[in-house]
C-alpha cells in the first residue's frame, strides 16, 4: 500500500481504534484512493487526508427530558461537523440506542464524499442522540425533539449546518425540531430539510433515497444489459430508505421477496406488490408496528425471527436498506450462492469489508452506499434550493432532477474507476470522484 496512506491510517487505527465504524470507513475510503494519491503529490504535501480524517468541529451535549411518568431522564446529543470545504455542513441526524461519537463520525466522513457526488454544493455533517424513539409516547417524542433543538439550535443554519433524518427520524421528529428552531430563533429558516409539504418541504423527499437507489442500479444492470425486469430482489429494512426502495423496483418491473427489521426478516414468495406494501407502510409509519406482523396479513408469507433476509430465498438483486454492517462475509456468500449479480446498498455502509471484497471477487456488480443513496441528501439539496428561491417544484421536476443526478452519480463514479482501470469498481471510483472534488477545494481555500 501507499506509504502516506498506510501512515494516515496507522495513526487512525492507533488513536480511534474505539471506534470501529469509524475505523472502517476510513479504511474503506483511503484504501481505494492509492492509486489517485500516488499520481498527485500535491494530496501529501497538502496533508489532505490527515485533515479529512478529523471533523472540523465535534459537539456533544446533554440532553435532559420529563417522561411521561414525570420522571427526569438524560441522553447525549451529538453534531458532527465534519467538512465544509464545498459547501455548509448537510446530514441527517440519527436517533437509535447504539448512537456514539464513532458511529456519528463514520456517518460524517460518508457525508463527505456522497455530498460531493451529487454535484449540489453541501459539505459533510452527522448529528443524533442515543434516544430510543420505540415504545414512547408521542408527548415523550415531541419533549426529546424540542430540549435536543434547545441546543442544537446554535451550532446550525441555513448557511452554517442543514441537519435532516435518518434512523429514528422521520418527518414527525424533523416537525418537531423545526418548531422549536423556528420558536427560539424567531425565524422561519431552510435549516433542516424533510420539511412537511405545507411548511418548506420538497416533493419526492420522503421518496428520494430509496428511488435514488432503484435508480442507481438501474443504471448499473444496463451496463450488463440488464434490469430489473422480472428479477427477484431482496431488500433488507422496513424503514424510509427499505419503503420507497421497494416501490420503484416493483414500479420497475422487480418482485421484491424480503423485507426485514431489527427483530426478524419476511419471505414472500408471491412478491410485496404495491397493495401489500401500503400494509407495511401503515404498519411501520402509522402504527408503529413491527414486521412479523406482516404474516397476519399475508398468511402465505413466513417471518424467521432473528434472521437477516440474506440467502434466505433466491434473489439476483440485494438491496440493503436497514443499518451498518447488516450484510457480513457468510451473508455475501449466500447470496451468490443463491444467484445475486448485483447489491445495492440503500444504508449507510451496509456490507462489511470483506463481503464487499468477496462481490468483487465474484464479478457481482456492487454499489457503495455513498453512490447508490445519494438520492435523499440531493433531494435534500433540492430543497434547500426551492426554499432559496421560496417556490417549490412540480413532482415531475424534482422527481426528473433526481433520475439525472442519479445517473450523473454512476456516470462520473464509473469514468473515475475507468480511468483507474477498473470500470466494474463503483467503490473506488465513488470515492475517487468524491475526494478530488473536495480535496481540491480544499487545497484552493488553504490551510
Ligand atoms: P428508518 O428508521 O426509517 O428505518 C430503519 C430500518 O432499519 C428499520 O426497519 C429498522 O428496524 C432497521 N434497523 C435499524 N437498526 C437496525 C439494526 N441495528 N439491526 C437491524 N435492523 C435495523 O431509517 P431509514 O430508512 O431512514 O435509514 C435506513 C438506512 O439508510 C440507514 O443506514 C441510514 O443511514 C440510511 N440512509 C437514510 C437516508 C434517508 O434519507 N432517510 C439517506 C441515505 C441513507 P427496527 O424498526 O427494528 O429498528
Ligand atoms: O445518510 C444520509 O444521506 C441521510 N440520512 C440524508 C441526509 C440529508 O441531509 O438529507
Amino acid at each position: 500500500m501507499n506509504q502516506y496512506i498506510q501512515n494516515v491510517l496507522e495513526t487512525v487505527q492507533k488513536n480511534h481504534g474505539h471506534e470501529a465504524v469509524f475505523v472502517q470507513s476510513v479504511t474503506e475510503v483511503l484504501t481505494s484512493l492509492e492509486k489517485v494519491i500516488a499520481a498527485n503529490a500535491k494530496y501529501e504535501k497538502n496533508r489532505i487526508l490527515e485533515r479529512l480524517v478529523i471533523p472540523e468541529r465535534a459537539i456533544i451535549f446533554q440532553v435532559p427530558w420529563i417522561d411521561d411518568n414525570g420522571d427526569v431522564q438524560v441522553n447525549y446529543g451529538y453534531r458532527v461537523q465534519f467538512n465544509s470545504a464545498i459547501g455548509p455542513y448537510k446530514g441527517g441526524i440519527r436517533f437509535h440506542p447504539s448512537v456514539n461519537l464513532g458511529v456519528l463520525k463514520f456517518l460524517g466522513f460518508e457525508q463527505i464524499f456522497k455530498n460531493s457526488l451529487t454535484t449540489l454544493p453541501m459539505g459533510g455533517g452527522k448529528g443524533g442522540s442515543d434516544f430510543d424513539p420505540k415504545g414512547k409516547s408521542d408527548r415523550e417524542v415531541q419533549t426529546f425533539c424540542q430540549n435536543f433543538m434547545r441546543e442544537l439550535y446554535r451550532h446550525i443554519g441555513p448557511s452554517v449546518d442543514v441537519p435532516a433524518g435518518d434512523i429514528g427520524v422521520g418527518a414527525r421528529e424533523v416537525g418537531y425540531m423545526f418548531g422549536q428552531y423556528k420558536k427560539i430563533v424567531n425565524s422561519f429558516d431552510s435549516v433542516l430539510t424533510g420539511k412537511g409539504l405545507n411548511w418548506g418541504g420538497s416533493l419526492v423527499r420522503p421518496e428520494a433515497t430509496g428511488y435514488g437507489n432503484a435508480y442507481f442500479a438501474t443504471e448499473m444492470l444496463a451496463t450488463r444489459g440488464t434490469s430489473f425486469e422480472g428479477r427477484r430482489v431482496a431488500v433488507s429494512g422496513s424503514g424510509n430508505v427499505a419503503q420507497f426502495t421497494v416501490q420503484k423496483v416493483t414500479q420497475l418491473g422487480g418482485k421484491v421477496v424480503t423485507m426485514s427489521d431489527s427483530s426478524g426478516a419476511i419471505v414472500d414468495e408471491e412478491g410485496i406488490d404495491a397493495e401489500k406494501l401500503a400494509y407495511i407502510m401503515e404498519l411501520k409509519n402509522v402504527k408503529r408496528g413491527r414486521i412479523s406482523e406482516y404474516v397476519n396479513f399475508n398468511k402465505s408469507a413466513k417471518f424467521i425471527a432473528g434472521a437477516r433476509p440474506w440467502g434466505l430465498t433466491e434473489a439476483s438483486i440485494a438491496m440493503p436498506c436497514a443499518t451498518q454492517n447488516e450484510l457480513d462475509l457468510e451473508n455475501a456468500k449466500d447470496l451468490v450462492k443463491m444467484g445475486c449479480i448485483a447489491v445495492s446498498e440503500g444504508a449507510n455502509m451496509p456490507s462489511t469489508i470483506e463481503a464487499t471484497e468477496y462481490f468483487k471477487a465474484n464479478d457481482v456488480l456492487f454499489a457503495p452506499g455513498k453512490a447508490a443513496n445519494a438520492g435523499g441528501v440531493a433531494t435534500s439539496g433540492l430543497e434547500m434550493s426551492q426554499n432559496a428561491m421560496r417556490l417549490s417544484w412540480s413532482r415531475e421536476e424534482v422527481d426528473a432532477k433526481l433520475r439525472g443526478i442519479m445517473k450523473n452519480i454512476h456516470q462520473s463514479a464509473r469514468n473515475a474507476a475507468t480511468e483507474f482501470g477498473e470500470p466494474d469498481n463503483y467503490v473506488m471510483g465513488a470515492n475517487i470522484a468524491g475526494f478530488r472534488k473536495v480535496a481540491d477545494a480544499m487545497i484552493d481555500q488553504g490551510v
